[in-house]
């Protein structure tokens, strides 16, 4: 081998090395699946996946193994003749009997999971879900109602020209103003409807996703086992700011969330009550609630016909 050759050589190595070393410090950060599911319906749904992917790759190996095998073994250059047979019962019965045997293998825990996942019976807490362009709304049993729209911070870095380096943000698009609250361990029931388009309530870490449709009230539910933030996105392309519509799920223990409870129905009612009074507005306390509602801070919805002072 000339020196010219080695020479070569040795830059490939040398740019083959570093592309592998920048590959596993890469890799380190990305991981090619699913996210780790935080409920128990999620493991299952997650160890099907793994189930059926791992059954594909052995009929990979299996099928391209005696491919590569024939064509290599049984080459023309080699002198190899093909046999000529028709009608062989046993090639026919087993390639029917295995997948049959496979599918079944698949079918029984697939259907026992289907069932647990629409299974919405005995919840401990039930929250309405309405999808809006471009917003989620919660309603909890008592009353309690608000929206949850982007992150303002976010809303403003995503504006073309906006100079902010989104790279920056943390969470870029998927943190909003008002997270949606739960209580862990706890089957919590989501009922998904829509005011305008079809959205979709997604959350994949409670492996939950359910279409948001306007005059229907689909039923879904989860129960995450552990504490933390989750977040999700709107899943269903629902018009020009579909990908502005995050969701964020806190799920905190029970005391918690009997006390964020009760302090949103204090605020809920507070605004209740002033929206219901007849109390009339000035031009400036108007200005300000537009101001608080724009910004995305209004976190209490209720409808209101404020009196304005002419
Ligand atoms: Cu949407």
């Amino acid at each position: 081998m000339s020196f010219k050759h080695n020479n070569i050589m040795t830059k490939g190595l040398v740019l083959l090395s570093l592309f592998l070393g920048g590959m596993s410090s890469a890799l380190a950060e990305y991981k090619l699946n699913f996210q780790e599911p935080v409920t128990a319906v999620g493991r299952e749904i997650f160890d099907l996946h793994m189930l059926v992917f791992w059954i594909c790759v052995a009929i990979g190996i299996v099928v391209f193994g005696m491919m590569i095998i024939s064509i290599i073994l049984h080459r023309k250059s080699r002198g190899a003749v093909a046999s000529d047979f028709h009608e062989s019962s046993t090639v026919e019965v087993l390639w029917t009997v295995i997948p049959f045997i496979i599918l079944i293998a698949v079918a029984v825990p697939a259907t026992s999971t289907l069932l647990k996942i629409e299974d919405t019976s005995n919840a401990d807490v039930t929250i309405k879900v309405t999808g809006l362009q471009w917003k989620w709304k919660y309603e909890y049993e008592n009353g309690v109602s608000f929206l949850s729209s982007l992150n303002s911070d976010h809303n403003k870095a995503r504006q073309r020209n906006s100079g902010i380096d989104v790279t920056k943000i943390k969470n870029y698009l998927l943190e909003v103003d008002n997270e949606l609250v739960i209580p862990v361990n706890k089957k919590v029931r989501f009922l998904v409807t829509s005011d305008d388009v079809i959205h979709s309530f997604w959350v994949p870490k409670f492996a939950m996703k359910k279409d948001a449709i306007p005059g229907y009230v689909n039923e879904t539910w989860a129960m995450p086992e552990k504490t933390g933030t989750y977040r999700g996105q709107c899943a269903e392309l629902c018009g020009k700011d579909h990908a502005f519509m995050p969701i964020v799920v806190k799920v905190v223990e029970q005391g918690e969330f009997d006390t964020w409870l009760a302090a949103k129905k204090v605020e809920s009612d507070a605004v209740a009550a002033e929206a219901a009074s007849d109390k009339v507005w000035s031009k400036d306390e108007l200005m300000a609630k537009g101001a608080d509602v724009y910004s995305g801070k209004g976190g209490v919805l209720v409808v209101t016909v404020l009196k304005v002072r002419v």
